[in-house]
């Protein structure tokens, strides 16, 4: 019989960030965040939702972190508003917001979770925006070094483990982009390649301050982790010369060059650099170092993939378009792809000849059309097919001997999915936004019982 069973101490989890469930936007001394301002502003999320109740999660944290309890989960990622902490961006602590984050740690520990924070899922606070231009300025990672600095030091006695940044792509490339679409906050069109490329360096200065930061303010010995969602390139076959394309694109695929190279290796992939020419980014002395920082483990939030495949030009492989009628889930960029988590890991380990750095699967799952059928439930099996593929694909890498140490699934509940406000659901977890009623679907049952036998089922 196929052996479906993971490790023992494998990390069973869910996921979730502040935005998309806290709501309370001005409660406790919180100060808006640029998504406030932007899914504040018409036309710029789907039906003008906004995160300002999102799932109350603010006022009913209690009640969730026991679903999670009931679900069996020993691991749970969330993310802290910085604009809860330090609401001005710079400045004064504002210890009621560190308090509500208490009160969280505390609870989850009351039930055996382990917390992992990340210090910043894309709500910066709107006063730095309007002050200096958020990453467009040098001087935003420095201030995100000092409000990690200012967290790590209150809740280090609570938490160990620490997640600088939430996908930088999706922030600063997909926030200044011009005509970016769906576009994420700020959503100011800068003008040039250059000034893109400049803000995701900024927010990888910030990961490298960062680190230092929580080594430095952590009263006990941390993990230290960034969650990217850098592309995965799949070879269409799995024979030497298409391994060995994949392996060729994976160095410039999407944002890899300029992103996760540079935090894993040192150094910004040189044809990148080469095809930017006067776009790429200014780089001062010192900045490769800072970004270069030794990580406990990596963070991979993984949806789906590309397909490469061998080919005869300079580059040595091409991307291969996805046909029309290729199977994706709800959204449209959500093609299935379970190899690609497969695939991401051993490229990490193998193409970047990282095999030292364990790698947790930080966020992985998909939207559904969800109803409540007439017994009130939610049978998700569209769900249930995309986990079971992609942890049989994860399982793949563990056998191989690739240092997989954890799942989170994203998420536990469904929440304010940006851009598409509330009608993506990514939630194991219904959630009623009229009345705030959770309903556990179908997936979440499925899920217990994998977490409670350890293994696919
Ligand atoms: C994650 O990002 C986020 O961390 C999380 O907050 C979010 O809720 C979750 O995924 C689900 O979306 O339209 O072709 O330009 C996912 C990574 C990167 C996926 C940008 C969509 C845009 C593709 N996203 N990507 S396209």
């Amino acid at each position: 019989m196929t052996n479906y069973k993971f490790p023992e101490d494998f990390c069973w989890g869910t996921a979730t960030s502040s935005y998309q469930i806290e709501g309370a936007a001005t409660e406790g001394g919180r100060k808006p965040s640029v998504w406030d301002t932007f899914s504040a502003t018409p036309g710029r999320v789907l039906n003008n939702d906004t995160g300002a109740i999102a799932c109350d999660h603010y006022h009913l944290y209690k009640e969730d972190i026991e679903l999670m309890a009931e679900l069996g989960i020993k691991h749970y990622r969330f993310s802290i508003a910085w604009s809860r902490i330090i609401p001005d961006g710079r400045g004064a602590v504002n210890e009621e917001g560190v308090d509500f984050y208490k009160r969280i740690i505390d609870c989850l520990n009351e039930y055996g979770i382990t917390p992992h924070a990340t210090l910043f899922h894309w709500d910066s606070p709107q006063a730095l925006e309007d002050l200096y231009g958020s990453w467009q300025n040098r001087q935003m990672a420095r201030d995100y070094a000092d409000y990690v600095t200012a967290v790590v030091s209150r809740l280090g006695d609570r938490i160990t483990n620490w997640m600088t940044i939430n996908e930088i792509p999706c922030f600063t490339h997909i926030g200044y982009k011009v005509n970016s679409d769906p576009p994420h906050a700020p959503g100011k069109r800068v003008n040039s390649l250059k000034e893109i490329w400049q803000t995701s360096h900024h927010a990888l200065l910030a990961h490298g301050l960062g680190c230092q930061a929580i080594r430095a303010a952590s009263p006990v010995s941390c993990s230290v982790s960034l969650v990217d969602n850098f592309a995965v390139t799949v070879p269409i076959q799995e024979s030497a010369e298409h391994i060995e394309a994949a392996q060729k694109a994976f160095h410039t695929s999407g944002q890899n060059g300029g992103i996760i190279l540079p935090v894993l290796t040192g150094k910004y992939s040189p044809t990148l650099l080469e095809e930017l020419g006067e776009n790429a980014p200014d780089i001062k002395d010192g900045d490769l170092e800072t970004i270069h920082q030794a990580l406990d483990a990596l963070g991979f939030n993984i949806y789906t993939g590309t397909y490469i495949r061998a080919a005869d030009n300079k580059w040595g492989y091409e991307i291969l378009d996805f046909p029309k009628g290729y199977p994706r889930m709800e959204m449209p960029w959500l093609n299935l792809l379970p190899d690609a988590i497969y695939w991401g890991i051993r490229h990490i380990s193998e193409t970047l000849n990282r095999p030292d750095l364990p790698i947790i699967i930080t966020e992985n799952g998909c939207p559904a059309q969800d109803e409540l059928n007439e017994k009130g439930e939610v049978i998700d099996s569209d769900r249930i097919l995309y986990l079971r593929q992609h942890l049989r694909m994860a399982k793949r890498a563990i056998s191989e001997g690739y240092p997989l140490k954890g799942y989170f699934l994203w998420s536990f509940l469904d929440n304010f999915e940006w851009a598409w406000g509330y009608q993506q659901r990514f939630g194991i977890v219904y959630v009623d936004y009229k009345t705030q009623k959770r309903i556990p679907k179908t997936s979440f049952n499925w899920y217990r019982e994998c977490i409670r036998t350890n293994q696919i089922i």
